[in-house]
């Protein structure tokens, strides 16, 4: 029997990528750009083009418009904190599914780097504080971007 695994490495170099970032709690928001950009550099990304929407709500578009224009894989960066409304709710699922159906319709990697936490606190835990997910999600980028590289080879 011949096994095979295919699977992307964390390499940067020839790709091109974009991150989509929600302005929305832009202190936590901030913080995980901060943390991809860190990673897309040390891992020797050729070109990252960030494009800021206004909310996460937004960010299913923006990524689509990226997903259609070359890029090699996009990450989407938000944070859905839950606060007291229903708003909540709504927003978490709808950049959720969005976001998985860019990427299913483009065929284009689309990372889900949107935190969803009941506060601020254990937003910072993730956006910097304890471990930075914005780093973790721009790792994923890399894997999915040179894995969709090698399955179209
Ligand atoms: N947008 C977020 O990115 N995070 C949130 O926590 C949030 N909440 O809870 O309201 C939020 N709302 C704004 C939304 O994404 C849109 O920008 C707005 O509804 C306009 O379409």
């Amino acid at each position: 029997m011949e096994v095979r695994v295919v699977e992307g490495e964390f390499m940067g170099e020839n790709l091109k990528i974009g991150v989509v970032v929600a302005r929305f709690n832009d202190l936590l928001t901030g913080e995980l750009l901060k943390g991809a950009l860190d990673c897309f550099e040390r891992h020797g990304v050729d070109r990252v083009d960030v494009v800021k929407v206004p909310g996460s709500f937004e960010i299913p578009l923006a990524a689509k418009k990226l997903a259609e224009r070359g890029y090699d894989a996009v990450l989407a960066l938000g944070a859905v904190v839950r606060g007291e409304t229903k708003h909540f709710d709504l927003v978490a699922s709808e950049v959720a599914k969005g976001v998985a159906k860019v990427s299913l319709d483009t065929g284009v990697p689309v990372i889900f780097g949107v935190i969803t936490v009941e506060d601020e606190l254990q937003g910072f835990d993730r956006a910097g504080v304890k471990s930075n997910k914005g780093f973790e999600y721009a790792m994923a980028t890399l894997e999915m971007a040179n894995l969709m590289k090698k399955l179209r080879d």
